[in-house]
């Protein structure tokens, strides 16, 4: 079978670990085809996606705080040197204040509640801005999200805040960038444990309600985020923008 992303170009930005869905991301477009770049957070990072990308076709590795605006002018450079035009982006970045994840909503602070956005959701925005002058042939940007941004989850809290502030910046995005044909949409995954995720008060119990209760009776798979994400960055999701897909073994459907 020929591969999704064949002769494609796409950079992917939120890999911390093994367990980071960006990982399985860059993993699946690796096998379909495409070569990728790859952004970090800090020297800590750096030598782990170092390693990371060995087994991965990367072409690129690149600084990225996405809370610095210089940081974004000089992805938009390297991009813009690298000779070939980007065809799809994968934005997999979040942050909140570990204790706005356990104290109650109502006492989220004016600068953890900021914070949250502009990792969460403005860097979207940013990431978008950034990216699209090397979009010259379209492409595809997508995100990550969680239920949280529409349902109240028990501590998800100033990420669930955050989270539908990305969805909506889905939204008015990709009706701006639909005349590059440039598409932006979201995914949202079921719980998976990854770090982020493990440091979430009471974790087994809600992967173990879903096992119980979910249409597929199971969790979500990394693999099957990374292949809703070839999907959207491929040929196949060309009709498909400013949308949210949700990969969560129909979590999502179930109101009780
Ligand atoms: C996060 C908090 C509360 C409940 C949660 C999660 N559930 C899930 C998550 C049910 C699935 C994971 N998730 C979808 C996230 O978006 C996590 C974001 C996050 C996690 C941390 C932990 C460590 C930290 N800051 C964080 N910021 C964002 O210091």
């Amino acid at each position: 079978m020929s591969k999704l992303l064949e002769g494609k170009f796409a950079l992917i930005l939120g890999i911390a670990n093994k367990w980071s869905l960006a990982y399985s991301i860059a993993q699946a477009f690796s096998r379909e085809g495409a070569t990728l770049g790859l952004t970090y957070l800090g020297e800590r990072q750096k030598d782990a996606i170092e390693e990371l990308s060995t087994d991965l076709n990367v072409s690129a590795i690149l600084p990225c705080d996405v809370t610095r605006d210089d940081d974004l002018e000089a992805l938009t450079q390297s991009l813009m040197g690298l000779g070939r035009p980007l065809d799809a982006v994968v934005h997999s970045l979040a942050f909140a204040n570990r204790e706005d994840l356990t104290r109650p909503f109502l006492q989220t602070s004016r600068s953890g509640f900021l914070l949250a956005q502009d990792v969460s959701a403005y860097s979207l925005v940013a990431v978008a801005r950034a990216v699209a002058p090397a979009m010259t042939e379209g492409g595809s940007l997508s995100t990550l999200t969680y239920l949280g941004a529409t349902r109240v989850v028990p501590n998800y809290n100033v990420m669930g805040v955050a989270k539908a502030s990305l969805e909506a910046a889905v939204r008015y995005l990709a009706s701006e960038l639909g005349e590059r044909q440039i598409r932006v949409n979201a995914i949202s995954a079921g719980p998976v444990k990854t770090v982020s995720a493990r440091a979430i008060k009471d974790f087994s119990t809600i992967l173990d309600t879903i096992q119980a209760r979910a249409p597929l009776r199971r969790n979500t798979d990394p693999a099957e985020v990374a292949d809703a994400a070839v999907f959207l960055a491929s040929h196949l999701g060309r009709g498909v923008t400013g949308n949210c897909l949700f990969v969560d073994a129909g979590m999502q459907i179930m109101g009780f």
